[in-house]
């Protein structure tokens, strides 16, 4: 299996507001040379570098002031004289009255996102472009006849919504990716998402159409980030109702539950008759993940690759979530190698 992969996410290294304090972030980029050394161990396949796409990509799945914001984000934030990693620390919640965009980049990085997990420093906007164009990569090697392909995109995306920032996510890769295959042709297209934490962005840019159908797999958002996102009743709107599926899962959940929400997350993608399959691969759903709480473990993973080699689609795989660096590299290329068949 082909790979797409960009050393330029390491421009981006972010910092994280935890237990009242500012730490590292657990998405770091250890993350993504752990998992490039394993598909090189087991030798995957060819590793490649993403065409370089320009912004006007990820239109669509984005705003255009959304997308601009992220470009300008940090020489607007250096124009002010800080020089520190820019954190919103502001949002116009509900009872907020203003839906207008402020001018002031205090304003914008809160109007811009969801929560403080996204912070911007000087390398964020190649990062995450680099990120998206390893997607949008994998979309053409699809176009080309290769039945999958696997974006080692980092920054990860899928909590990154029409307009918003959040969750580590910048731009929402999978999204891109969804959306350029509809561009090309593509009738439907589906996006699974396995990740542990519900994949609120993708839902938010897909949730009124019918051309993308959106299924994922997570911890209930009653108890587990984001919060806000993620129930089963959420099942799309307007011409997109019935194409949004949330199979919530509670916390300590093993495989034989998990197995049969992704049985069933399949007959949904059965039904949608779709051209290309995109998975949203997060391997956070493992049992020494150190911020979610489901328990499968590394075999286990190998199994969900081998379902969804069933699904029977061109797929491309696109990283988002792990935070056990010493075995994210095995439970992720272990997910591939369930796929192809070699393990
Ligand atoms: C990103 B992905 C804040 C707790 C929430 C955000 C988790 C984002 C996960 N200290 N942390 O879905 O793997
Ligand atoms: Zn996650």
């Amino acid at each position: 299996m082909l790979t797409i992969y960009s050393s330029d996410h390491l421009l981006h290294q972010g910092v994280e507001l935890k237990d009242g304090a500012v730490s590292e972030s657990f998405e770091k980029p250890v993350r993504a040379e752990a998992v490039l050394r394993q598909v090189k161990a087991v030798e995957l396949g060819d590793v490649v570098s993403p065409t370089p796409y320009e912004r006007h990509h990820y239109i669509g799945a984005h705003s255009e002031r959304y997308v601009d914001f992220l470009a300008s984000a940090w020489d607007e934030w250096k124009a002010t004289g800080r020089h520190c990693q820019a954190l919103p620390l502001v949002w116009p919640v509900r009872a907020l009255p203003s839906k207008a965009m402020p001018r002031f980049i205090d304003g914008k990085l809160g109007f811009f996102s969801m929560d403080a997990g996204s912070p911007i420093n000087a390398g964020t906007w190649d990062a995450a472009r680099a990120s998206a164009n390893s997607a949008l990569t994998g979309v053409d090697a699809l176009s080309d006849g290769t039945r999958a392909a696997f974006a080692l995109c980092r920054p990860p995306g899928h909590h990154a919504g029409h307009e918003y920032m959040g969750g580590y996510c910048y731009l929402n890769n999978a999204a891109i990716a969804a959306q350029r295959c509809i561009e090309q042709g593509a009738q439907r297209v589906v996006i699974l998402d396995i990740d542990f934490h519900h994949g609120n962005g993708t839902q938010d840019i897909f949730y009124e159409r019918n051309d993308v159908l959106f299924v994922s797999i997570h911890g209930d958002p009653n108890v587990s980030f984001p919060y806000f996102s993620g129930h089963a009743e959420e099942r799309g709107a307007g011409a997109g109702a019935g194409f949004n599926v949330n199979l919530p899962l509670p916390p300590d959940t093993e495989f034989a539950a998990y197995e049969a929400a992704l049985q069933q997350a399949g007959a949904a993608i059965a039904r949608h008759r779709a051209d290309a399959l995109i998975i949203s691969l997060g391997v956070d759903t493992f049992e020494g993940d150190p911020i979610s709480h489901f328990r499968l473990r590394t075999p286990d993973f190998l199994h969900i690759g081998r379902i969804v080699a069933t699904f029977d689609l061109p797929t491309l795989f696109v990283m988002e979530g792990g935070y056990m660096v010493d075995e994210i590299g095995i439970n992720a290329v272990n997910v591939l190698l369930g796929f192809e068949g070699r393990a």
